[in-house]
């Protein structure tokens, strides 16, 4: 009998819900950041054995957002939610009203919900870890509980084995090759982003798209020539991101171009170009320019 289904992990922005997406996987899927709404698109991740197939749905941290790139956002959490067989509710020790805001969502979904204690590496005891657990059984009845460090990998292979136990029968949905529903370009979009993320500070993480422009297969010195465009919203930002003499948009360029190299495996030369396109998060023409809304 072949096991199959859907799995979506929701959660507040931060929580580590992409870092567990990879650490389910075993690979880099998701970009990840310590920056909140680093995820803003619907992410699949495909575990695949012989047996069975988990289908991991990562999606945006679920949080009350103001503009119209946040509101579109928030949709993709919620409607998972419905989509799936399965929700993995991931938290950490920072309980604040979007946990509440989240678990409102939960009433009356029909399915098992299973609670994600994550970063327990940053816990200092047991005590703590319990009392934690304890808030959140005590507000909802899930269907298990996981004390886990998706960072460090601790008890990740317990979530799976739960999960199989619930898993329904069914197709293998996927290619068994296939591990994630991203294409190459959206994948180097991405970790370009995931850069920005790391390397700047303040406003300029959410007013920023990336967009691959161009993709050549240059043979003649065995690399792909990637052009990318990096939107911003304001001319200001556009000077922070490029940096005294260019000096930050090349540490940008570097580390994305490392990071491509490693995780796609493909061996680039990236150029990025700077724009500024005024109050893009709130211009639907824009948004979809930029691969968000419907
Ligand atoms: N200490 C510790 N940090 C973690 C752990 N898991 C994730 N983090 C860190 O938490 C931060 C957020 O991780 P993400 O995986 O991007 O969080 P997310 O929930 O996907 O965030 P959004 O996409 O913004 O909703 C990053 O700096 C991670 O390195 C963990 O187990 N332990
Ligand atoms: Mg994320």
């Amino acid at each position: 009998m072949h096991k199959s289904g859907f799995i979506t992990i929701v959660g507040r922005p931060n929580v580590g819900k992409s870092t567990l997406l990879n650490a389910l996987i075993g690979q880099k899927i998701a970009i990840m950041s310590p920056k909140p709404q680093t995820t803003r698109h619907r992410i699949t991740g495909v575990l695949s054995t012989a047996d069975y197939q988990m289908i991991f749905v990562d999606t945006p941290g679920m949080h009350k957002g103001k503009d119209l790139l946040n509101k579109n956002i928030d949709k993709l959490a919620v409607s998972s939610l419905k989509d799936v067989d399965m929700v993995l509710f991931v938290v950490d020790r920072a309980k604040t009203a979007a946990e509440a805001f989240v678990m409102e969502y939960f009433k009356g979904l029909k399915k098992p919900i299973f609670l994600v204690i994550n970063k327990i590496d940053e816990l200092k005891n047991k005590a703590e870890i319990d009392e934690l657990i304890m808030s959140y059984l005590g507000s909802y009845e899930f269907d298990g509980y996981f004390p886990v460090s998706a960072k460090d990998l601790t008890h990740i292979d317990k979530i799976k084995e739960t999960l199989l136990n619930y898993l329904p029968e069914g197709p293998k949905y996927f290619p068994p090759d296939m591990k994630s529903d991203q294409s190459e370009t959206v994948m180097m979009s991405e970790l370009i982003r995931e850069k920005i993320l790391y390397f700047t500070e303040q406003e300029i993480p959410h007013a920023v798209a990336v967009v691959i422009e161009s993709i050549y297969n240059n043979q003649e010195l065995n690399q792909v020539d990637v052009s990318a465009l990096i939107v911003v919203e304001r001319s200001t930002q556009k000077q922070i991101l490029i940096g005294r003499g260019g000096e930050k948009m090349k540490h940008i360029g570097t580390e994305a171009r490392k990071e491509i190299n490693k995780v796609l495996d493909t061996k680039i030369h990236l150029t990025l170009w700077v724009k500024v396109k005024k109050d893009w998060r709130n211009r639907p023409s824009d948004l979809k320019a930029f691969g968000f809304g419907e």
